[in-house]
């Protein structure tokens, strides 16, 4: 596209001038991106039609990985980076006096997840078209993304994500690649030569129209770009159903009463992270995304012209937590309803092509869906989804005679619900856990019956996170002194990013890390005084805890010892502290009260704290709004601790910790989800792990929970900030407004292991601290950090899922 800077600088001065009519000097940034961004997309147009046809000639087999979310965040910067263009980009324009960073912040954020399961999503593409690997993504086109939160009065207040409002650069509208998706009517049986044929009558049709996103793979030396699709389904109203409409009588407000229903399908995301609600619209997503996604899937698969006995050695479906699983019975209808399979092929193919990841064992995130519900939805899939149940009942009645309560607890059908984990490991051959203590608690806990009936199928991958986004370009000043040290081969095997373990103890290289830490710690507290008009003390210890807001990740942990700390400083004002900034960035489920709670709570803490002239020199508390891919990667980067405090057992991985991890900060955490395989290669020498064990945190569920209150009654320190929740004066401004989260404590007898826990939580900021205090040893761990974090790649993550799940390989490598 351009050979040089100047080239560029040429190329990107013409299309301002032929495209908008303007000079250079009268153009916003927003401008800027829009002629950047559709410049690339244009260029990279050729390159992804040149792999989708090298794709098709070498019958390559493809990976579709379904997920109701992909939180992708903005794309300008990254695309630029992988497509090899980013430094003589942002030189050619600083040549011109524009600043990329600005440009890339006109760019919406796309917000079409809701934490870790969207993210992993959006990592995973990155890693499949930078390894080359032929695996798109199939979500939906979300018209608003996750909220957008405001903090107001201390409160989380949810605004509508409008990201659309000015267009999506990077999308391609396919309206040729429509394909019809259909809800309701009533199902027909027919029979022919002893043969039963279905179909269905008087459906609702709904337009599925595909909006395509180039995924572009980092290019390195590669001589090609690989650029794999996402593809993004939006509903829309087929106009035929008015005619019908008005043939049956109908009248003109039944139309438009269709039309919105129809929209409402790719209106908004359901705003919940590892928590199920059994919303009929929430059904019909899901059952758009599958029969959308598997139509053109197939459509794709049809080009080859094969028999659909090799499906599966053409096409793997992977669906991502049960969200997806109607794929299963949806393949079945196709293959037996349109393709004339029997019964027996057609469950073969189908569980042979598709596979699952299991994201959560908290049982408020386990989809159950009402029978009925399906039934009306979707008739000939519960149809199936009923033969399914009785079929799998039946091979374990006979399996397990003596033992119908396993049956009962095993079922896919029951109590007229439908269990989908059941339904999703019935009928796929892959089922993994997202870190190797994840995974075991499936397999000897959770899903334990299921274990032992398909061994073969459960299996581990351990999360990670694309280096390209979370270090190459949040933290480009690190990425050029691991270059200079040991060359550019980790870019593209980031495990040999171990190799800088050598300087660890290396004062010139110690010395420019924490140069670079200094200049991104000023970088974000350039942004909060900006946006809060709040100056930070970068000297002091950047303590961060960013995820969503849940009782089990425990930020309610983290605020109740930073009151801890301030009653410390406030009865011996001369306590000799490091001074440290807490940061919280967190989004809670709008109908979430006791997480809105804690939010209020930080919130409160941070103005009584940051105001308080005894303190302030000291202790410091930040709650930054609106938490979301773009404000990670200010605050990533600049962060000296990292807190991953989940309660045992109950993150399944966790993928911040990884990217903290790879930025160089020190890990405070419990033996949860990945933090155990961090400390697996770190050790305590760089990491403080404190707390209950998993195998513990379950023993006592096994026995009831412990007592709290004995804990509340023996630890002064505790039994005060507990009471300042419901006693005005230092934080509450009354006794209500903090009242829920005293009585999760005291009344529900600590669910979570807050108090359990608090003493060695406390222990070990005590020993970071002591730890921070020696800065050529604090150094020598955070690079030890980095080093090992080469594991935590989703290219390692990706590699695994090809070899060992899809049986895939990358393309022309
Ligand atoms: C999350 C898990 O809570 C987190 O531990 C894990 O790292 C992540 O998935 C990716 O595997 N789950 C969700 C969810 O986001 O919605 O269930």
């Amino acid at each position: 596209m351009f050979k040089n800077k100047e080239e560029f600088k040429q190329i990107f001065q013409n299309n301002v001038v032929s495209k908008l009519g303007k000079p250079l000097d009268e153009v916003s940034n927003e401008d800027v991106y829009t002629i950047l961004s559709r410049m690339l997309r244009e260029f990279a147009g050729r390159e992804w039609a040149a792999t989708n046809r090298e794709l098709r000639q070498d019958q390559e087999k493809q990976v579709y990985y379904l997920s109701l979310e992909f939180l992708i965040g903005r794309l300008l910067g990254n695309n630029l980076l992988n497509m090899g263009m980013l430094k003589t980009v942002k030189e050619g324009l600083e040549d011109l006096g524009i600043s990329l960073g600005e440009i890339e912040e006109e760019e919406a954020d796309a917000g079409l997840g809701n934490g870790g399961l969207g993210r992993l999503a959006a990592c995973f593409l990155d890693s499949l078209a930078s390894l080359g690997y032929a695996g798109h993504g199939c979500g939906i086109r979300y018209q608003y993304g996750l909220f957008e939160q405001k903090i107001v009065d201390g409160n989380q207040v949810e605004l509508p994500d409008d990201w659309l409002q000015k267009g999506f650069e990077w999308e391609v509208r396919r309206a040729d690649r429509k394909v019809e998706v259909r809800f309701g009517g009533q199902v027909e049986t027919r029979e022919e030569d002893g043969e039963l044929y279905f179909s269905t009558r008087d459906y609702e049709a709904v337009w599925a129209v595909p909006y395509d996103v180039p995924v572009i793979g980092y290019k390195g030396s590669n001589p090609d770009y690989h650029i794999n699709t996402l593809r993004l389904w939006s509903a829309e109203p087929v106009r035929e159903m008015a005619n019908r409409n008005m043939a049956s009588g109908g009248n003109y407000y039944n139309y438009l009463n269709y039309n919105r229903s129809v929209e409402s399908i790719s209106e908004f995301l359901y705003p919940d992270d590892s928590h199920y609600e059994g919303r009929l619209l929430r059904l019909k997503q899901q059952y758009f995304l599958c029969s959308a996604g598997l139509q053109s899937i197939l459509r794709t698969y049809d080009k080859l012209n094969l028999s659909y006995d090799h499906l599966p050695d053409q096409i793997a479906i992977h669906i991502n937590d049960t969200h997806p699983t109607l794929v299963i019975p949806e393949l079945m209808r196709i293959l037996m309803d349109e393709k004339g399979y029997g019964w027996d092929a057609a469950w073969d193919i189908t569980c042979r092509t598709v596979s699952y990841t299991n994201h959560t064992i908290l049982s408020e995130a386990l989809e159950r869906w009402p029978a009925q519900m399906i039934r009306e939805l979707m008739p000939r899939v519960y149809m199936i989804i009923d033969e399914i149940n009785t079929r799998f009942c039946k091979m374990l009645m006979d399996k397990y005679p003596d033992d119908p309560d396993r049956v009962a607890h095993m079922a896919i059908v029951y109590d007229d619900q439908v269990k989908m984990a059941h339904l999703a490991i019935a009928g796929s051959h892959s089922i993994n856990g997202v870190a190797a203590l994840h995974t075991d608690i499936l397999k000897e806990r959770e899903m334990r019956n299921f274990y032992e009936l398909y061994p073969q199928r459960f299996n581990n991958k351990t999360n990670g996170i694309t280096h390209r986004r979370w270090l190459m370009h949040a933290n480009p000043e690190l990425c050029d002194l691991i270059s200079d040290s040991i060359g550019s081969r980790w870019i593209t095997h980031p495990q040999e990013l171990v190799g800088i373990l050598k300087y660890s103890e290396d004062a010139a290289f110690q010395e420019k890390a924490a140069a670079i830490k200094q200049h991104n710690k000023q970088h974000l507290a350039s942004y909060i005084e900006q946006k809060y008009g709040t100056v930070v003390n970068t000297e002091s210890i950047f303590d961060v805890q960013v995820k969503r807001l849940h009782a089990y990740k425990r930020q309610f942990l983290n605020i109740l010892h930073v009151m801890y700390l301030y009653n410390q400083l406030k009865s011996m004002p001369s306590h000799d502290m490091v001074p440290r900034t807490f940061i919280f960035g967190a989004k809670a489920a709008p109908g979430y009260y006791l997480a809105k709670s804690t939010i209020k709570l930080i919130n409160t803490v941070a103005n009584v704290v940051n105001n308080d002239p005894d303190v302030k020199d000291k202790l410091n508390v930040f709650f930054l709004e609106n938490y979301s891919v773009s404000l990670a990667e200010k605050i990533i980067p600049a962060a000296d601790v990292s807190e991953q405090i989940s309660t045992a057992s109950k993150e399944a991985s966790g993928t911040g910790n990884m990217k903290l991890m790879m930025n160089g900060a020190l890990t405070i955490g419990t033996m949860d989800g990945a933090n155990v395989e961090m400390y697996e290669m770190l050790g305590d020498a760089n990491m403080f792990m404190f707390g209950l064990t998993a195998d513990q945190v379950m023993n006592y569920y096994q026995h009831g929970g412990y007592n709290a209150r004995d804990i509340y009654n023996s630890d002064p320190r505790i039994k005060e900030v507990v009471d300042q929740l419901v006693t005005p004066g230092a934080f509450a401004q009354n006794s209500y407004e903090f009242d829920s989260l005293y009585r999760s404590l005291l009344d529900g007898n600590d669910e979570y292991f807050m108090l359990k826990d608090f003493d060695s939580y406390a222990e070990s900021h005590v020993q970071i601290e002591a730890a921070y205090r020696n800065q050529k040893d604090w150094l020598k761990r955070s690079i030890h950090n980095i080093a090992h974090s080469g594991k935590f790649s989703s290219d390692r993550t990706i590699g695994q899922y090809a070899s060992e799940i899809w049986k895939i390989h990358p393309v022309n490598k």
